[in-house]
């Protein structure tokens, strides 16, 4: 089946570290994608391979020769009119998704699956990626997990150059700019510790703060994605960010650290305690109650706590929250799920009806 994926980059990397994700993974299950983006520069660095059955498209107004049967907005980024009409004319019409962003919160169950009819007479559907069997899940590759599980971390690093040495401890960091980031630093370094530091805001931020003794900090370049994701295995403890390298930390199943995108009104700070509440479920000890204030002060909520918990402690809840995610819904077989008992509904006749 031929797939459309539309792609706008508001800002960062995360919108087109997904969307390529996304098409590369159904693509490697046999089907055709295109892959519609205003920016595809990233590219060059994430995935400068390229994968068989993608095509990336510049971004066009003009209306398109042809259309798949399924269309995929990411994020509600409005693919161009004249596509949409094109889409409209098509009998019968593609299954057109807005495919939206990922988060923890109650929401996301009740409104995974809506339709919205639309004024063209097509209906778009919310699909929403999630954490818990009523969403559409997280995007897993096949052999994601056991490709891990043989992977030696230590040889990857040493062949980069990025060696820990014997007594130290290993940590990523990819983060937007923040005022907690000195104060994590005087954590780190309460035990020897190799900061390898992923390029952008926290790499640049980092170079004009203090090094406390203990810290030895390594800048790293752009990785592609798939070595991004072996540094996130290798490391014993991972910062993220966003969206796309949250999801890849959380199957590395180490002790991780999540930068929420800081939104201007402050909704992130809801969207972040839903994730703690669900990632620490069922967990009373005092590790969980740590592993729950290190977020809110990473992300300016709360005042740090004296120490980390105990990185052995902090991986075995990650491990069993990757367990549960595993057995949870993967993204791309709920999308085929989704999309096909609806591929040969009919579009409803055009009417007034926006939406
Ligand atoms: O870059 P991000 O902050 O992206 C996003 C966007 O800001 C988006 O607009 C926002 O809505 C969303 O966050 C919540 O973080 P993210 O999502 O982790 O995306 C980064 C991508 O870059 C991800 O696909 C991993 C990839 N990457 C590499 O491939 N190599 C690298 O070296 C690094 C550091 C990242």
């Amino acid at each position: 089946m031929r797939w459309d994926i539309f792609c706008r980059v508001i800002d960062n990397h995360g919108d087109l570290g997904f969307c390529w994700r996304l098409a590369a993974e159904l693509a490697t299950r046999g089907e055709q994608v295109r892959l519609w983006v205003d920016d595809a520069r990233a590219l060059a660095w994430m995935a400068p391979g390229g994968a068989a059955g993608v095509q990336v498209q510049a971004w066009t107004e003009a209306a398109p020769d042809a259309v798949g049967e399924f269309v995929i907005e990411a994020f509600g980024c409005d693919p161009p009119s004249a596509f949409v009409q094109a889409m409209a004319q098509q009998q019968p019409p593609p299954v057109w998704l807005n495919l939206e962003y990922l988060c923890a919160e109650a929401y996301v169950e009740r409104s995974h699956g809506l339709p919205s009819p639309q004024a063209s007479g097509l209906v778009k559907w919310f699909f929403y990626p999630g954490f818990t069997a009523r969403t559409g899940g997280l995007l897993r590759e096949g052999g994601l997990l056991q490709a891990m599980q043989g992977f030696d971390g230590r040889s990857w690093l040493e062949a980069r150059g990025w060696t820990p040495a014997a007594h130290e401890r290993s940590c990523s960091l990819f983060g937007y700019a923040q005022p907690a980031l000195q104060a994590w630093l005087a954590r780190l370094a309460q035990a020897p510790t190799l900061l390898l530091a992923a390029p952008g805001a926290a790499q640049q931020q980092l170079r004009a703060l203090e090094k406390p003794a203990g810290l030895r900090v390594i800048e790293l370049p752009w990785l592609t994605q798939t070595d991004f994701d072996r540094l996130l295995w290798s490391c014993d403890l991972n910062a993220v960010r966003g969206e796309d390298s949250f999801v890849r930390a959380q199957w590395a199943a180490k002790p991780m650290l999540w930068q929420i995108y800081p939104q201007r009104d402050g909704v992130h700070a809801a969207k972040l305690r839903a994730w703690l509440d669900l990632l620490l479920q069922g967990q009373q000890t005092a590790q969980a109650e740590e592993i729950r204030r290190l977020h809110l002060a990473w992300n300016g909520l709360a005042s740090w706590p004296q120490a980390l918990p105990p990185l052995p402690a902090w991986q075995a809840v990650h491990e069993a929250w990757r367990e549960r995610l595993a057995s949870g819904p993967e993204l791309v077989e709920s999308l085929l799920a989704f999309v096909a008992p609806r591929r040969l509904r009919k579009t409803r006749p055009a009417g007034p009806a926006g939406g």
